[in-house]
């Protein structure tokens, strides 16, 4: 068991020098380049943009400060286990979860206890404490992609859903196989507000316009009780709730997705000291004052499991992080690649 790391797998789970540049205001946004470079990615036009949150309960989103990113393409989906499964195919890659667990911090463990294994959210029978997230997290050996929530469950009938116990080096790997990489946390934001300046989620300000659920999030009363008033326990089809405005599915619920971003909780602190920083790449290193020790890597968007609770993370402007070697059954990922040109200057 990763168990730094699966003791940060919350609904939020989620400087040194900031590797970024002021860009002169006559930076404008890229052009399309001819042609999709691959099935199923979408071109975002890139450009300056309003990153982070202000929201009382989100300090490491704070303060709302400028950035610029180039134009890029991104998957219209999360990775699906489908799409993961001819990775697998092709490659014979193990993920993290399948492998027995090996390094320094298991270090005293017993070995019978050193078997593969996964985090599964495990509801507990009524309502708990909130502040502690073992009461609804559990290790399951046996728990991996093929086998989300332990040995008895598969992906029959997930063909379309999220790829999820996927942990942030099985992401990578998956990216690197299919010639793209995972985006930035500037990136991925950008490309979740989809045209919207400013908007607290991903379709416009208010949570539920005309009553409905736009993304697959969690209701009833947390983490006991879920009501599913949205149709979903558990993952979606990755088509299921509509597009954002650049055609984008699930940038906001459904599964946390994970960033090429080191976490660091004071980063956006560092940026705002920029009028407008371009192309973040994250900081040199990562701390999560929650958890000091354990490095972490950026996860945005927010899973089945928020609510309005425990967990509001399905806002585009929020931060999640996770330990880069745990999984869990809430969290994916989606790749991007770089556009074919970079800073174009307006004439
Ligand atoms: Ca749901």
């Amino acid at each position: 068991m990763h168990s730094a790391g699966a003791q940060s797998q919350h609904c939020d789970m989620g400087i040194s020098a900031a590797r970024a540049a002021v860009i002169p205001a006559s930076v404008a946004p890229a052009p399309k380049p001819n042609g999709a470079p691959q099935r199923g990615m979408v071109w975002i036009p890139g450009g300056e943009f309003s990153m982070g949150s202000d929201h009382p309960d989100m300090a490491d989103a704070r303060p709302v400060h400028a950035v610029h990113v180039d134009g890029f393409w991104i998957d219209e989906t999360d990775v699906t286990n489908a799409q993961f499964a001819k990775f697998v195919q092709a490659t014979h890659y193990v993920t993290v979860a399948e492998r027995k667990p090996s390094g320094p911090e298991f270090k005293g463990v017993p070995p019978e206890k050193l078997v593969p294994g996964s985090v599964v959210f495990t509801p507990p029978s009524g309502p708990t404490a909130l502040d502690n997230v073992a009461n609804w997290w559990a290790w399951v050996p046996g728990a991996n992609w093929r086998h989300p929530q332990g040995p008895g469950s598969d992906l029959r009938g997930r063909e379309d859903h999220p790829v999820v116990q996927v942990a942030w080096e099985d992401a990578v790997a998956y990216a690197r196989w299919a010639g793209k990489r995972l985006p930035t946390e500037a990136e991925w934001e950008f490309a979740a507000r989809g045209g919207l300046d400013r908007q607290t989620y991903t379709w416009g300000s208010e949570l539920k316009p005309s009553g409905k659920w736009l993304a697959n999030t969690f209701q009833g009363h947390f983490p006991d009780r879920n009501t599913a008033e949205d149709g979903y326990t558990g993952t979606s089809p990755v088509r299921t709730f509509a597009a954002n405005g650049y055609g984008l599915y699930d940038m906001a619920g459904n599964v946390w997705q994970w960033c090429s971003d080191w976490y660091r909780a004071d980063y956006y602190e560092q940026l705002s000291k920029a009028r407008v920083t371009s192309n973040p790449q994250g900081p040199a290193d990562s701390f999560d004052p929650d958890e000091p020790g354990v490095a972490k890597r950026v996860q945005k968007g927010g899973s089945f499991l928020c609510s309005d609770q425990y967990c509001t993370r399905y806002m585009p402007g929020s931060r999640g992080k996770g330990e880069p070697r745990t999984s869990t059954n809430h969290a994916g990922f989606r790749c991007v690649r770089s556009g074919s040109a970079g800073l174009r200057r307006a004439s």
